[in-house]
């Protein structure tokens, strides 16, 4: 790859053994450098496909291009969150603090029911996908969503707080077929300050 691509790999803000015991280094590598790395790349070969195609002055397949880039892009910045909101596991008991836990609590009841309703999110999404915490600015709620592949089923201007990873590439080598074991496992890993971080700037 040159250097003067669109789009880059962002670095991890931790080590590829730092979400051990729950994500091991072989499983963040792979993930973050084989499968991130190619919806970057997939994103920046369209992106000069469609540019090439603008000097020519040819006509791309409009729809099949849009449909691979939305793709590739989502995948980019889906996996861009999904690392930040995750942390090296510490001491203790890890649960949101601040405006979010407020929040949650106000939403859902109680943080435990906001638990149940994300893992069930996750586990029954449908193929390869991912579960997300929306917040909708226009009546100050936050909302659970599917996202499935990296594109299908997206809230247009809903802001992305939190994400999870279901794809069998996110947790495959080190739970084979257990995604539930994986999902009950993210719980220990959240990074509760990048996610309240989230809210309180789109909440303003
Ligand atoms: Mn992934």
């Amino acid at each position: 790859m040159n250097e003067n691509k669109l789009y880059i790999l962002p670095e991890l803000p931790y080590g590829y053994k730092d979400l051990e015991p729950y994500i091991s280094e072989d499983q963040l590598q792979i993930h973050h450098q084989k499968h991130h790395q190619s919806y970057v790349n997939g994103a920046n070969v369209l992106i000069e496909k469609n540019e090439q195609a603008r000097k020519e002055n040819t006509e791309l397949d409009m729809k099949s291009f849009l449909k691979d880039l939305s793709f590739n892009l989502g995948g980019h910045i889906l996996h861009s969150y999904f690392w930040r909101n995750l942390k090296p596991v510490n001491e203790g008991e890890n649960k949101p603090a601040g405006m979010i836990a407020e929040a949650i609590e106000k939403e859902f009841g109680s943080f435990d029911r906001f638990k149940q309703e994300f893992a069930k999110t996750a586990v029954s999404t449908e193929g390869s996908g991912w579960a997300v915490l929306f917040y909708c600015e226009k009546f100050d709620k936050l909302l659970i969503g599917q996202i499935e592949k990296h594109n299908v089923n997206l809230y247009p201007d809903f802001k992305i707080l939190m994400v999870l990873d279901v794809w069998e590439h996110a947790y495959y080598l080190d739970y084979k077929n257990k995604r539930p074991e994986f999902v009950d496992n993210f719980w220990n890993i959240i990074n509760w300050e990048e996610v309240d971080k989230r809210f309180e700037k789109n909440r303003g």
